[in-house]
């Protein structure tokens, strides 16, 4: 194993301002304003987010979604990012990131359509300053430069953005597995050519599936940065003040027109690749054991109790409202109707396409032939 990258340690260069027993030590280079509040709603954050993406699990081992991607262990490191954002951003999601859609508004029963089969996304993407999950891995990466770029010659980035409009940035999400993909790397030349305002996310879950981390990388994936030619920042990725502080950074300098930057969260991923998967497979188990010390809602939980600054009471209201939530997330799931098979071919283009219009009328021409047969 390469120095650096063992299993439970960021190493020496890693930003963090909450250790894994709840102690609170500011950064001099990443400045947070702490409030009692904003401290709890990090905490709920965390919580609901885990507590639906605990039920997507069970939703598909019972026979509802067709396939769940589970983010247990991630929960930190997408709500730390998610909450840096601002609403004129634009965030560019793979299929892990139901932390970070919750922090754009969207409701998690609207992520559903997706892993049941019956939507291609279920948003707008321009309603929420955050794109539609993409399969494809790296693609998005791509995807958020060409954005970015569109922002810096929309005159949106820079100190006084044309038009009276708030400077805006760009935000990839995508894992260490990704970092092997051609498009990560022409992503990554084509931003630092021409200074696109967008931040490159790479959360380092450890594992590409199957693959360790170790095996795809002979350097921390941070340091890659610097052969790029922009910053690159190692954060605990199981601390959700860091991520947020270091994400929050790394949007202002592309807002003000010094980006890009890569944020390399390092983090572990406690669950199955997606619900397809069985880790024990090719992972020791002590591994695991290993990160559930690290785990990022206890140390924000011990942090808080052990401050005074959230009590019983509030703990308790933060399960039952997330019972609640889970609930409505999977009655919501198991009401949802089977839309006409045409329904596949909509939401394709943003314009009438006839290409896709043909592919339609011919499945329903197809269709339509079976209609004098006789069930038996
Ligand atoms: C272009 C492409 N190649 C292969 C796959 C199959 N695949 C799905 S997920 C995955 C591993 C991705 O790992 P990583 O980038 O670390 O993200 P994580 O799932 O760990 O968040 C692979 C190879 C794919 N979806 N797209």
């Amino acid at each position: 194993m390469i120095a650096g990258l063992k299993a439970t340690s960021g190493g020496v260069d890693q930003i963090q301002l909450l250790s894994p027993e709840g102690e609170y030590t500011p950064h001099p280079d990443y400045p947070l304003e702490m409030s009692a509040e904003m401290l709890r709603g990090l905490y709920r954050d965390m919580v609901l987010v885990r507590r639906f993406d605990r039920e997507g699990n069970a939703l598909q081992r019972q026979g509802q979604l067709s396939i769940w991607v589970p983010l247990l262990g991630q929960e930190a490191a997408q709500i730390g990012a998610g909450r840096a954002l601002q609403p004129q951003d634009m965030a560019f999601p793979s299929y892990r990131e139901h932390g970070v859609a919750w922090c754009r508004g969207i409701d998690p029963t609207q992520l559903l359509g997706i892993f049941r089969g019956v939507e291609h996304t279920g948003w707008d993407p321009h309603d929420y300053g955050f794109s539609g999950y993409c399969i494809v891995i790296g693609n998005q990466v791509i995807n958020a430069t060409g954005y970015a770029m569109g922002q810096r010659l929309d005159g949106a980035v820079g100190a006084s953005p044309d038009a009276g409009r708030p400077s805006e940035a760009t935000i990839a999400f995508f894992g260490d597995g990704a970092t092997s993909q051609g498009d990560v790397h022409e992503a990554m030349v084509f931003a630092a050519a021409y200074d696109s305002p967008v931040v490159f996310y790479c959360q380092n879950n450890q594992w590409a599936i199957s693959e360790p981390v170790e095996r795809q990388s002979r350097v921390p994936l941070f340091n890659r940065a610097h052969g790029y030619g922009f910053p690159g920042i190692r954060v605990d990725g199981n601390d959700v003040l860091a991520c947020l502080a270091v994400t929050r950074w790394a949007m202002d300098e592309c807002r003000s027109g010094n980006g890009p930057v890569l944020v390399e969260a390092f983090t572990f991923r406690m669950d199955a690749h997606t619900t397809s998967d069985d880790p024990t497979r090719y992972r020791q188990a002590d591994e695991a054991q290993a990160w559930k010390l690290l785990d990022p809602i206890e140390r924000v939980k011990v942090h808080l109790a052990r401050t005074g600054m959230a009590d019983s009471a509030f703990f308790d209201s933060v399960d039952r409202e997330a019972d609640e939530l889970a609930a409505r997330f999977r009655a919501f799931c198991i009401a949802m109707e089977v839309p006409p098979p045409e329904r596949i071919f909509s939401h394709v283009y943003s314009e009438p396409n006839h290409q896709i219009e043909q592919q339609q009328a011919e499945f329903l021409g197809y269709l339509a032939g079976f209609e004098d047969e006789v069930s038996v």
